[in-house]
C-alpha cells in the first residue's frame, strides 16, 4: 500500500522533532499539509455531540498528533499548555484563537484575537499566555494539532467561579478508532 499523506508528515514530524530549534520547520510541514488538499486525516475526525473532540493520530515520546472537530459552539476552555509546545493547523473551516492573561490574582484579560482559514497554522507556548478556540462562521471546523512533548493535562480556567482547575486531557478516539466505555 502507498503511503498517505499523513505518514509522510509524520516521518517529517520525527525527524524535525527529534533536534532542537526547528520550530520554524515544524510550522511549515503542517502548513504544507493543510494546504496541499489532502484527505486522509477525515479517517480520523470523529464529532461528538456536546463538545469539541479530540482524536489522536500519533503519540510518542516527542510529540502527539491530534485531530479536533470542533461543531458549532463547541468553544475550548481558557486553557494553557502545560509548559509544551502547541502548533494548530487548519484542516476545513474557520477557527478563531483568543489569547488571554491569566493569573492567580486578577480577572483574566483577553489581548489579541485571530482567525485562521483552512491552510492557516497558529503556535502558542505558555509565555504567550493562554488561549480561547472556536469555531467561526457557518459550518463546523477541523484543525490538527500538534503537542511536543505529549500533553497529559492542562489548566483550565472556570469562568463561573474564577478558578483555576487542572484537567485531564482525553481522547474520543486512538488511531481511528472511537473509545468506548468511561475514559
Ligand atoms: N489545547 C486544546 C486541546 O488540546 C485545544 S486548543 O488548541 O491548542 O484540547
Ligand atoms: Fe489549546
Amino acid at each position: 500500500m502507498n503511503p498517505d499523506p499523513l505518514d509522510f508528515l509524520l516521518a517529517d514530524l520525527d525527524r524535525a522533532l527529534a533536534e532542537e530549534g526547528r520550530n520554524a520547520k515544524v510550522t511549515r510541514l503542517l502548513a504544507e499539509y493543510a494546504q496541499s488538499g489532502a484527505v486522509d486525516w477525515k479517517r480520523f475526525a470523529f464529532f461528538e455531540a456536546n463538545y469539541y473532540s479530540r482524536n489522536l493520530v500519533r503519540r510518542s515520546e516527542l510529540y502527539e498528533l491530534i485531530v479536533l472537530c470542533w461543531g458549532q459552539g463547541q468553544r475550548s476552555p481558557i486553557h494553557d499548555h502545560a509548559a509544551q509546545r502547541c502548533w494548530m493547523g487548519v484542516l476545513e473551516g474557520r477557527v478563531r484563537e483568543t489569547i488571554y492573561r491569566v493569573g492567580e490574582s486578577a480577572p483574566p484579560t483577553a489581548g489579541p484575537a485571530r482567525e485562521f482559514a483552512a491552510g492557516g497554522v497558529a503556535f502558542i507556548v505558555d509565555d504567550m499566555g493562554w488561549h480561547r478556540i472556536e469555531p467561526v462562521g457557518d459550518g463546523p471546523a477541523v484543525t490538527l494539532h500538534l503537542y511536543s512533548r505529549p500533553i497529559r493535562e492542562c489548566r483550565v480556567l472556570d469562568e463561573a467561579s474564577g478558578a483555576i482547575l487542572n484537567k485531564r486531557m482525553s481522547y474520543h478516539s486512538v488511531g481511528g478508532k472511537v473509545l468506548t466505555g468511561t475514559r
